[in-house]
Formats: C-alpha cells, structure tokens, sequence
C-alpha cells in the first residue's frame, strides 16, 4: 500500500512564502479544510496516511514535500532553499526515522523536494530559484546508492520542476510546456495541460491504478486526462495556490 506523509495547517498559514502569487493572502481556516479534503482523497485512492502536527512557527510546514526525498531505504531529508523554511525539517526527520534511514543536507547545499521527479530508476532534478548544483550534487550521490540515475533540468519559470511537470505513471509525464526544459524528458510520453491551466500540471498519481488526484477549476485538463485513459478526482486547493503550492507539495509519498 503506498503511504503518504501529510503536515497539518498551522494558524499562521496566511503568512506562507508568496513568490509568484498576487491576490489575497490564504485563508488558514479554509486552507484547513482543503487539507482534510486532500487527506480524504488520498486515503480513498489507497494511501496510508501518517501525519506530522503542524508547527505555527513555521507557516509553510503544510508543503512537507519539499522537506525530504524517498528513494529506496534512504530518506534525504533536505536544506530547504528558502531560508524561513529549513527549521521544518527536524520534525519531518523525526517522523521518517522509523521507516527510513535519513541522511540529512548540510549547507551550502539547497533543495526542495518540489523540484525531485521520480519516473521508474530515473530522479528529474530542477535547478531552480530554490535548488543549487550542491544541492543537486548530495541527491545524485543518494540517489546512486539507491540504485537511481540523475538527470538535472533547467527551470525556467515557475518555482519549481514540479509545478510544470508530473508523473502520470512510469513512462508518462504532464506537462505544463515552457516552463522547463523540455529535452531530458524526450522520449517519455506526454500529456500536456489545456491552454491557460498551467496550474493544472500538478497532480498526484496513485501508484498501480489509472486515478491521478488533480486540483480543481482546470476543467479542460481533465477532459485531456480523461481521453488519455486516466481518471481524475478533483480537490480543491485554492488556498495552496496562493502560497505557490499545490497536490503534490502537501505530502511526501513511498
Ligand atoms: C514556498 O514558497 O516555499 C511555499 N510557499 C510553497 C512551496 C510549494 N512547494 C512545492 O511546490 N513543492
């Protein structure tokens, strides 16, 4: 059964990191619910969910992706590239200690798990406003002794590798086009996003099934998803959106 790691919306969540967003802050209370939502779609596609207890001093703790990498046995826990957000990850250690050996980044190494994109034995790997070549380097060590090969990928746009490009099962990618370089991933299938749903690219695969979790409001998307063999079930997310974020960065999944 595949398991997904979740972190709970602390009250500060309207203070979350805003880089790319305009429009009004996120609503914590509405964020909230979102989140039990999103918890509920999970565990209805067949994820197990374990759960880290938010903490207020760190509004964006809810995108605990970003805080570790899973490949094989090992558990990188990483150096978050903005700096407000690195006192997540102790917890987040914590919490994986028990399934994972974890390995942690030490500086001047950067990385969010936003920007690690797993397809069969290959780590995409976005060099981005938030992941360094350090950072990069350190997941490419890890990833070699889980018996992965790495292969980086610019990021152009966006914040990271993954609100542009997601895995719809192993050999297949969606793609929100001209946000990243496209090259590394020539030779993968791909489904790219309807015009003007760029959001839409990030969504969550359920491992061994057609269903993929996707965010709510891109209607076009799902119609493509749908004539492409998938199923998708929509959450709505709005309240991440505006704090940058999406389905795949509120969990860490194995
Ligand atoms: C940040 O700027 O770090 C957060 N507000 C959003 C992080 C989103 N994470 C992700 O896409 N993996």
């Amino acid at each position: 059964m595949p398991v997904a790691l979740v972190r709970r919306v602390p009250e500060t969540f309207g203070n979350a990191v805003r880089t790319g967003s305009a429009g009004p802050d996120p609503d914590p209370d509405l964020a909230a619910r979102q989140h039990d939502d999103y918890c509920r779609a999970l565990a209805a596609a067949g994820y197990a969910l374990r759960s880290v207890d938010a903490d207020p001093a760190m509004p964006d703790c809810p995108f605990v992706e970003d805080t570790a990498v899973i490949l094989g046995e090992i558990a990188l826990v990483t150096r978050p590239g903005h700096p407000s957000r690195r006192g997540e990850t102790s917890a987040v250690a914590d919490a994986l200690t028990q399934h994972f050996e974890v390995v942690t980044m030490e500086p001047p190494a950067t990385l969010d798990g936003g920007d690690v994109l797993v397809l069969g034995r290959t780590v995409f790997v976005g060099a981005s406003r938030r992941t360094n070549a350090a950072g990069i380097e350190v997941l490419g060590r890890i990833a070699f002794r889980a018996g992965h090969s790495t292969v980086p990928v610019e990021v152009d746009r966006g914040l990271h590798l993954k609100s542009a490009v997601n895995r719809l099962d192993d050999r297949t990618v969606l793609v929100a086009p001209g946000f990243v370089d496209p090259r590394p991933f020539a030779g993968r299938a791909a489904v790219a996003v309807a015009a003007g749903e760029d959001g839409a690219a990030n969504v969550v695969d359920v491992p061994g099934t057609n269903a993929v979790i996707v965010p709510d409001g891109y209607p076009h998307t799902a119609q493509i998803l749908e004539a492409a063999g998938f199923e998708p079930v929509a959450v709505d997310v709005s309240e991440f959106e505006r704090a940058d974020g999406g389905l795949t960065c509120l969990s860490v999944r194995w």
